[in-house]
């Protein structure tokens, strides 16, 4: 298949924040006495911070009122932007970096699909600012993954039909809503083995092969 188009998220596939999302939401889990490990924190890929936080919650016996909970969300936010920024431009990966390059030689275009408002921040820190041809993130979307509005929203952005563009995701709400959209998707990382993938990628630079 020959794409005109590829749509990456963010996290997880570009870079490896999913860690910090990871470590922050820990921190705020355990400070409130609620069960959460790193198995539970692979049902937050690619869904919204507060559809994650919802999610660490169904865990607790206690109710929370809508103030504590945008409370505990930006507790959250900011604990993982104090990790992100100790991000550099050594967290972007030689497999990433030299298969974006090799991607846009052959003449794709080339945007971000991701849920997380931080994205532009993200992208600054591992030098990625001016990178991509277009950035379709938590900013600019009302329904998160597995909705495909990200997607459609990041194809719309480079003139281009669903039909002819990729997504790579690591994340099975990405696969959905990607599939759901009408986008042929490559899966790794947690999502590799998804029977919805149209490609499964054991790293990166496999796309190569598909594109
Ligand atoms: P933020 P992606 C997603 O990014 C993360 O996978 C998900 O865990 C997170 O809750 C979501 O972004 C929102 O992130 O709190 O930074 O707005 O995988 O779609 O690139
Ligand atoms: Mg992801």
């Amino acid at each position: 298949m020959s794409y005109k188009g590829i749509i990456f998220d963010l996290d997880g596939v570009i870079c490896s924040t999913d860690e910090y999302h990871y470590q922050a939401w820990k921190a705020l889990a355990d400070r409130l006495g609620i069960p959460f490990d790193r198995e539970r924190n692979n049902l937050l890929r690619g869904v919204s911070r507060m559809q994650s936080l919802e999610i660490i919650l169904e865990k607790s016996d206690k109710a929370y009122s809508e103030e504590e909970k945008a409370a505990f969300a930006e507790e959250k936010n900011t604990l993982y932007r104090q990790l992100l920024g100790q991000m550099s431009t050594k967290d972007l990966s030689d497999d990433v970096k030299d298969t974006l390059q090799a991607l846009r030689a052959q003449g794709l275009k080339l945007a971000i699909g991701s849920s997380s408002k931080n994205t532009p921040f993200i992208l600054e820190r591992i030098g990625l600012g001016d990178f991509f041809d277009a950035v379709a993130d938590g900013n600019c979307i009302t329904r998160s993954k597995p909705d495909p509005e990200v997607f459609l929203k990041a194809a719309e952005f480079i003139g281009e039909n669903p039909g002819d563009c990729l997504v790579v995701e690591d994340a099975h709400a990405g696969v959905e809503a990607a599939r759901g959209g009408g986008f042929d998707c490559a899966a790794m990382g947690d999502a590799k083995e998804d029977p919805r993938a149209t490609y499964h990628l054991e790293k990166f630079s496999d796309l190569l092969k598909y594109v």
